[in-house]
């Protein structure tokens, strides 16, 4: 029997609408769903081979307990939860809950709504704290600075109707992600650009996205904070920016201005190498426009001071005024959640960091953007109390993906418990105890929350207008598969420990009422997703209603004027903050923080591939051009080191090395390498890197160069070496 059915892509957090052929009970084709108005249609390489994710032949269909000798042996789910339970009480009893830790990776969030909240409730259920996510090692400064600046009580302009947007090292022509709303992101630009939007990009590679600016700047990477303080120096000086706006609701205007004074744009341009006429145009096309938005990608967050960067973005946009007003109407409300009524007026700072659970190391603790997940490693290798003795991975990779990649091994291998929830042997999968295979994304029900909730983030991110669809279970896991949703571990695991689960998020988002799981009969996902969705501003039913998703703009939503004698501001010069770009303009603008070491004459800068998802999708056929992730740089540096592509160089930092194949890329500024993250595997199969690509995250060190606020370490903008290197023949 063959139908088609429509559905949401959850291989990435876009969440495409989708049309999912289905023939005896497989998938068999997937096609983009031009009923649903948001995405008309539109699908990406990854998305349309979502039926060779379901079937290829390295998914795991059951799951695997690690033999003493390291081998696997298959053993049914049901099982693996009874020893796992019995595991855990023992090292619960022994080290206390603290001693447990999870981490959620992007495959627990965008791969099902479910999966978040009811890990949340199992370490909410046995009383640990110890729980992470990516958040701290992407872009953590994001939630850290908007609490030191304050918040806008109504949207930021973001993608309605913009000007101008200043994207500075996001490219979401590739990665869906900061710049352009969910959907056609290239579509969206096309058209925006046609209605008159300037688009400004600060990369050091001219990337696909780069292509489409009105002014490009291309600096040597670590610039950011510099241009931007720059930037904020003119329009002050040029009177630019918003002075209604700024005078209603702002302070530390003078105080900022006094602290981006040494910020003078022909220095910071030399220095940025970049042309003093570009930044000035820049910045006057920026403030000139009236409406728009700015926002920073993982490449400038990751290369040093990402708090800074993104508290910089926050004064930018708040000088230029791009906040909804009074009387004007939101096209992006949430559907799935109630939001407070928007008003025109600012919550004054709070603090973000510096609260709650603490580490033992680098005086790291809890941070409005979670725990510091470059720090794991440590608590597990540091002897004595608070030690983490055993770990939840669930849809993450921390071989793969977590800096310092020879200490995540080593850790992960001191743990008395290691579980992995993942698709395949993974590089973090082969070191665990447990791996539990999981149902994937057309086999179980969804919503598309997670694409909705990402506006709260930041402007310029997120969806444009509120979009809402769920999806049931298209097609069963294939015949005599043993699989169980990510959810499933953790409520299999509370009901033999004897543990109450209580759910009060939706997918990372406090609900105001906590509901507690029926621990007898176990619920569905469906049942879950009922109680998420008890505070949706459209009722769930009338969301089921639409089966290719909907927008949902109605009932109208309009921001409400402020209160009298509100006293609300925000905040342009936050103590520490501007006390760090005093540091940053003694740095000479450059975000080095220790550049002890000479003869690292490259900087390795992070990118992203369409092809894969991190370390998902990797294994598809995908782009047959690279399986890889090559090390792209400038023809004139390949010429200079005598190199042609396709050649094996040895990349070193100031911690450690991986091999890379180089291959060209005019559009890279010289001196840069860009490489693709969460590739290769343990240094053993280092050799492998024709098929399986290096892992870059072995050249950062995590307690070096660190975010003092996140512990995020320097993860693009590392300084290195590059020589060639012929001992491994390439097959
Ligand atoms: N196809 C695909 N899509 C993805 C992902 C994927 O792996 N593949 N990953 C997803 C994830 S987890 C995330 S967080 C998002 C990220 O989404 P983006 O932030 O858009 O990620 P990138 O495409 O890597 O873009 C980062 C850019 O930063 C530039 N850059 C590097 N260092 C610097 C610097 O110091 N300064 C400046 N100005 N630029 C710099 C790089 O050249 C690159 O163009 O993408 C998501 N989407
Ligand atoms: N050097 C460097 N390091 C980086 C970055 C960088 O730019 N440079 N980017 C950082 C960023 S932004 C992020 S978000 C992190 C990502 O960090 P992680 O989230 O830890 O890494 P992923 O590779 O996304 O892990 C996804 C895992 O889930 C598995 N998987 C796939 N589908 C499913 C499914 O349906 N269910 C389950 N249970 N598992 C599934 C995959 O096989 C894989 O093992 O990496 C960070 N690391
Ligand atoms: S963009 Fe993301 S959600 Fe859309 S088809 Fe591609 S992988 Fe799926
Ligand atoms: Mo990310």
């Amino acid at each position: 029997m063959s139908y088609t059915r429509p559905s949401i892509c959850r291989l990435c957090h876009n969440g495409c609408a989708i049309l999912v052929e289905v023939d005896n009970g497989k998938a068999v084709r997937v096609v983009g769903d031009r009923d649903n108005p948001v995405y008309a249609g539109y699908t990406c390489l990854k998305g349309r081979q979502l039926p060779l994710q379901h079937s290829h032949p390295d998914r795991l269909l059951h799951s695997l307990k690690r033999r003493p000798d390291g081998t696997f042996q298959p053993i049914p789910v049901e099982e693996a939860m009874d020893e796992i339970a019995e595991r855990l009480a023992r090292i619960i009893d022994r080290h206390g809950p603290g001693s447990v830790a999870s981490y959620t990776g992007t495959m627990g969030y965008v791969g099902s709504a479910a999966t978040g909240p009811v890990a949340e409730a199992f370490m909410d259920a046995i009383g640990s704290p110890m729980r992470f996510t990516p958040n701290t090692i992407d872009q953590p400064g994001k939630a850290i600075a908007k609490a030191l600046h304050g918040m806008w009580m109504a949207p930021p302009h973001g993608f309605h109707e913009p000007r101008v947007a200043l994207l500075i090292g996001a490219n979401p022509l590739i990665s869906h992600s900061a710049g352009a709303p969910a959907g056609n992101p290239r579509k969206w630009l096309k058209t925006a650009i046609a209605r008159g939007l300037k688009l400004i990009v600060i990369d050091p590679r001219r990337t696909e996205t780069a292509r489409n600016a009105f002014i490009h700047l291309q600096p040597k990477p670590g610039h950011d904070i510099s241009l931007l303080a720059s930037m904020m120096r003119i329009i002050i000086d040029e009177n630019l920016y918003d002075k209604d706006f700024v005078d209603d609701n702002v302070s530390g205007f003078d105080e900022l201005r006094r602290v981006v004074d040494p910020f003078v744009p022909t220095e910071v341009a030399r220095q940025a190498d970049v042309m003093v006429e570009e930044l000035i145009g820049a910045a006057r096309l920026f403030a000139a426009a009236g409406r728009g938005y700015t926002i920073a990608g993982t490449g400038p967050n990751m290369s040093g001071r990402g708090t800074l960067l993104e508290y910089l973005i926050l004064n930018l946009e708040a000088l230029c005024g791009h906040y909804l007003r009074a009387g004007e109407r939101v096209l992006n409300s949430l559907t799935f959640m109630q939001e407070q009524p928007p008003k025109a007026q600012a919550i004054p700072p709070f603090p973000g960091y510096g609260f709650g659970e603490q580490m033992r190391v680098r005086g790291l603790g809890m941070t409005l953007a979670g725990m510091p997940t470059a720090a794991v490693s440590d608590e597990i290798l540091i002897d004595g109390e608070k030690q983490i003795h055993a770990l939840f991975s669930i849809g993450g990779n921390p071989v793969a993906a977590w800096p310092d990649q020879l200490k995540t091994i080593d850790a992960l291998n001191r743990l008395e418990l290691l579980v992995q929830t993942d698709i395949k042997i993974s590089a973090t999968a082969r070191l665990a105890d447990y791996v539990i295979a999981p149902k994937v994304g057309l086999e179980t029900p969804g919503i598309s929350a997670v694409t909705e909730l990402l506006k709260l983030t930041a402007t310029g991110i997120g969806s444009a207008v509120a979009n809402a669809q769920y999806t049931p279970a298209i097609v069963q896991p294939p015949d005599g598969a043993d699989v169980v949703e990510d959810w499933e571990l953790f409520y299999g695991l509370a009901q033999r420990l004897g543990l109450q689960l209580t759910l009060d998020k939706l997918v990372a988002l406090p609900l105001s009422e906590a509901f507690p799981l029926d621990m007898k009969n176990r619920p569905t996902t469906d049942d879950l997703f009922d109680l998420m969705t008890r505070q949706a501003r459209i009722p769930f039913a009338e969301i089921k209603g639409h089966v290719h998703g909907a927008a949902f703009t109605e009932p109208a939503v309009t921001v409400a004027a402020k209160d009298p004698d509100w006293p609300g501001r925000l905040e342009l010069a936050d103590a520490q903050m501007m006390a760090d770009l005093r540091e940053v303009a003694r740095e000479q603008f450059d975000t080095e923080i220790s550049q002890s070491a000479t003869g690292f004459d490259f900087r390795l800068i992070s990118r992203r591939m369409l092809h894969v998802y991190n370390s998902s999708a990797r294994d598809l056929p995908g782009n047959d051009e690279f399986h890889y992730n090559p090390a792209f740089m400038h023809p004139a540096d390949l010429n200079q080191l005598g190199l042609t592509p396709g050649d094996v160089v040895q990349i070193r930092s100031e911690r450690s090395a991986i091999l890379g194949v180089v291959q060209i890329d005019t559009s890279l500024r010289q001196g840069v390498i860009s490489m693709t993250h969460a590739f290769g595997d343990a240094p053993q199969y280092d050799d492998a890197l024709g098929q399986i690509g290096s892992p870059t995250g072995r050249l950062s060190a995590n307690d070096r160069d660190y975010e003092p606020y996140s512990g995020q370490p320097r993860m693009s903008n590392i300084p290195v070496s590059v020589r060639g290197f012929t001992e491994v023949a390439l097959n």
